[in-house]
């Protein structure tokens, strides 16, 4: 049935097009007309001992694989004991007919601890001990980028139990491997696609216009920009953006690096204050293959996925129709960056310190 009333987004159920993946997500807006109730359900304040003699990650401690962490004092990376992808074997696939199709895949898994302090988290570390998580992460993206038998460097953190991640202790991974994996593979194919019919980087294009907009901008500093993405499927979903075009994050200057660490701080404090818990996400970085081609089309960017939706406790469920269909949300993509830009930069345990430490 059509109705003579016309299409509003901000009041109709109706779906948008990612541009960089190309797939679609429904969106509900009309479920949450009723105002924000504003409760937050206060999870209990969580305080952890700077050091854990249990934690696997804590410098000196032994590993599950029986190694031994050193000493370090700042970041420390290691190749994960129980790596994913193996870095030595045979190539090659077998096509046991076109529905049977296997590749050998190789690579290399690594663990990176942000911080040698058991009880911190990007937004509780100092900006300058953020600063050396983003040169490690540009270090190993090099350093792994540069190998024949490495065509994308996957960085990427995840955060919190609800995400199953396995310890509290600020660390996050790469798996560097031969193919470039699924969404990369997406992101290159329509960010290809566009600069072909304008001859310019479809994030660049994208940037401006969502800054002209505003309605979706987060946060922002001389180098980089924090929106909700005009397509996010999660309700607190981001995308980091620098506002150069850069390909990958070994490009980065000394000045970009810094700004990225004082924008990736005050967004993760703004996403601990949004239900003053510490927000669990899955987050990444997405830069250029490493096949050693030179890839105009692309522009580096980060995600972050936080699966929380209402308070510190309901999630949002990725099931039913979703599994079945397509993504949906009902809080707006311009609803949630609205809650966001809203949000105090200063962390919400400072603001009212727990009495028993
Ligand atoms: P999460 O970030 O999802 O919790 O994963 C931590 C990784 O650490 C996981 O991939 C590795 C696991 O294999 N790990 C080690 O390499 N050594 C250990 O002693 C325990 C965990
Ligand atoms: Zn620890």
């Amino acid at each position: 049935m059509t109705s003579t009333v016309s299409f509003d987004p901000t009041e109709h159920p109706h779906r948008r097009r990612n541009a960089l993946t190309g797939e679609w997500v429904l969106v509900s807006p009309h479920r949450t007309k009723r105002p924000w109730q504003g409760q937050v359900e206060k999870s209990a304040a969580e305080t952890r001992p700077a050091y854990d003699p249990n934690c696997y990650l804590c410098p000196g401690n032994a590993r599950a694989g029986g190694r031994r962490n050193p000493h370090y004092t700042t970041t420390f990376v290691f190749d994960n004991d129980f790596a994913a992808l193996l870095p030595e074997g045979p190539r090659g696939e077998v096509g046991d007919g076109e529905l049977f199709q296997a590749q050998a895949e190789t690579g290399i898994c690594r663990v990176i601890c942000f911080s040698p302090r058991h009880d911190l988290t990007l937004p509780e570390m100092e900006l300058i001990d953020v600063r050396q998580v983003v040169d490690v992460w540009a270090e190993q993206v090099e350093e792994l980028g540069a190998r024949p038998d490495i065509h994308y460097v996957q960085v990427f953190e995840n955060k919190g139990e609800i995400m199953g991640c396995s310890n509290p202790h600020p660390h996050g991974q790469i798996w560097a491997n031969y193919t470039v994996p699924v969404e990369p593979t997406k992101e290159d194919f329509q960010q290809r696609l566009y600069f072909e019919r304008h001859g310019r980087p479809l994030l660049i294009d994208y940037l401006a216009q969502e800054l002209e907009r505003e309605e979706r901008i987060v946060v922002q500093n001389r180098h980089w920009v924090v929106l909700v993405p005009y397509w996010a499927v999660w309700p607190f979903e981001t995308l980091v953006l620098p506002r150069r075009h850069t390909l990958a994050l070994p490009e980065l200057s000394g000045d970009e690096r810094d700004a990225l660490a004082d924008i990736l701080k005050r967004l993760t404090i703004r996403y601990d204050n949004l239900f003053e818990t510490s927000f669990p996400y899955s987050m990444g970085w997405h830069g250029q293959p490493t096949d050693g081609q030179h890839h105009a089309h692309w522009q580096l960017h980060a995600h972050f996925y936080p699966p929380l939706l209402r308070s510190a406790t309901v999630k949002k469920f990725m099931v039913g129709y979703e599994m079945l269909g397509m993504p949906q949300r009902d809080i707006t993509a311009e609803q949630a960056a609205d809650r966001l830009r809203q949000m105090s930069e200063l962390h919400y345990k400072l603001d009212n310190p727990p009495v028993l430490r």
